[in-house]
């Protein structure tokens, strides 16, 4: 069983013990960091410490040394933004240290963002993403996004707060077979099932899959608000898109 001392960034290791009270989640994160590479511990502390200029300048630098795109969000950006959310649970930091946190992670992401989403491929399917009503959280919700260009989609995307009739409106503009609400709140989470709601409302709801994600939702949730499919993460994004655009395509042949 992994140590504190078996992780390696001394600034990480200090967070562990100052911040991460709760003797399970200490344990789970450094599980977690302990198989992480020093160099992408070092992205991670520039996630944890809110510094978008040297989470800019070391997510470049692992990239030119030839370290894969996805390694990097990972293990070093998301594995970053999992102690920043703890902090930011617990009250030992506040919204804009938070923000500073997000800041730090889109300059990352920058880097990261054109090699997933590769271009000059024709789209497997049209996919409408969006973070349902009341709720900002976008980071989860675009990642996901980089992640589904990356894979071929052509994907439009609705940004937070983004209301049932918002929805309703892009789909029917769009042809799009496949629709993505995220959210990251309790309190906001059942604006997913009005969504749906609305589109059986409307007459609509045979005519599209939806799929449904973000922190606090479970398969269970999602079964239950008449989703079509959960995804966990990015790469689950992409695998549940690609089944549920095969069956939006079969249903209409
Ligand atoms: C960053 C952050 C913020 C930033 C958001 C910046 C931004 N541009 O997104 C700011 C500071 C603005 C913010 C504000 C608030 N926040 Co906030 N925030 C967070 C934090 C720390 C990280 C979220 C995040 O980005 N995670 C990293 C991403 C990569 O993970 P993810 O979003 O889960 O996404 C992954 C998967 O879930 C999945 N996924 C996501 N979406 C989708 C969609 C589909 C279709 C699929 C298949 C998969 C999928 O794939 C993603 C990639 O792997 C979380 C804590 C946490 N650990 O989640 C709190 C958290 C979500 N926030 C919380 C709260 C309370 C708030 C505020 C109410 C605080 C306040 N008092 O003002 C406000 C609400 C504002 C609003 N109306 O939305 C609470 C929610 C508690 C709850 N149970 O509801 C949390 C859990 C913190 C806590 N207290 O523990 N927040």
């Amino acid at each position: 069983m992994p140590e504190l001392s078996d992780v390696h960034n001394e600034f990480i290791r200090a967070e562990i013990e100052e911040f991460i009270l709760d003797e399970n989640e200490q344990r789970h994160i450094v599980q977690m960091y302990a198989k992480i590479s020093p160099q992408m511990q070092d992205i991670a502390a520039t996630i944890i410490d809110g510094d978008n200029h040297l989470s800019d300048e070391l997510t470049k630098k692992a990239l030119d040394g030839g370290v894969e795109a996805i390694q990097i969000m990972d293990n070093g950006l998301i594995a970053g933004m999992a102690i920043v959310g703890i902090k930011f649970r617990e009250n030992f930091i506040f919204v804009p240290e938070v923000l500073a946190c997000a800041r730090a992670m889109k300059a990352g992401m920058a880097h990261i963002e054109p090699i997933l989403s590769a271009a000059g491929i024709e789209p497997i399917g049209k996919v409408i993403m969006g973070t349902v009503k009341g709720d900002l959280h976008d980071i989860g919700k675009n990642l996901c996004i980089m992640m589904l260009r990356g894979a071929g989609f052509e994907v439009i995307d609705l940004s937070v707060d983004v209301s049932p009739e918002m929805f309703i409106e892009a789909f029917e503009q769009n042809s799009a077979t496949v629709i993505g609400m995220s959210a990251l709140l309790t309190t906001t989470m059942p604006n997913m099932g009005v969504t749906i709601e609305a589109f059986i409302d409307e007459g609509l709801r045979d005519d599209v899959r939806f799929m449904v994600g973000g922190a606090p939702v479970t398969p269970e949730f999602a079964e239950d608000m008449g989703a079509d499919a959960y995804g966990a993460n990015a790469v689950e994004c992409v695998e549940v898109a690609k089944r549920l655009a095969g069956e939006t395509q079969t249903a209409t042949a």
